[in-house]
């Protein structure tokens, strides 16, 4: 069975945009991209800010094999995994997938964080405003005043 699924991309080393568009190319069963946000770090040591965007996809892919294509595809973009938070060329995570709950200890969906991020609302809502609103939480006007989309589409 086909199912709606949001994954959240980020970068923020190297050619940001360029690691997205490969990302987006890579991944199966896109329906449609959310514009690029340039976002503040939230979290970890000094770094540069973000490139981030939503994927929607329509998948009858398992969350497992998802987050499978996700590390393969940071794999690709050349991902380290040294400083906690620190800064990386890709970040794909498994945001949302209808109908699925998983609590695995190396992946939970949904995300247990995407509420409290609005570089996943904001971009989230553009592609799915009533999940946004029904099943998580609108983002608050001063998490909206800064999130201007770029001029980048992937
Ligand atoms: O969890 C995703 C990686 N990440 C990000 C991000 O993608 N965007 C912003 N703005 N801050 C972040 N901090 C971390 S960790």
């Amino acid at each position: 069975m086909r199912r709606r699924a949001f994954l959240g991309l980020g970068s923020n080393l190297g050619d940001r945009l360029g690691y997205l568009k490969e990302a987006i190319r890579g991944l199966p069963d896109v329906v449609r991209v959310s514009p690029v946000y340039e976002t503040a770090p939230v979290g970890g040591p000094r770094q540069g800010p973000f490139l981030n965007l939503v994927v929607e996809l329509a998948t009858e892919r398992s969350p497992r094999e998802l987050l499978e294509t996700c590390r393969a595809l940071e794999a690709a973009a050349g991902r380290t995994r040294g400083v906690p938070d620190g800064p990386r060329t890709l970040d794909i995570d498994v945001l949302w997938i209808e109908g699925c709950e998983v609590h695995d200890p190396d992946l939970i969906v949904p995300h247990p964080r995407m509420t409290e991020r609005a570089f996943v609302l904001v971009p989230l809502r553009d592609l799915a405003p009533e999940l946004v609103a029904d099943t998580f939480r609108e983002p608050t006007a001063d998490e909206l005043t800064p999130y201007v989309p770029t001029l980048s589409t992937p």
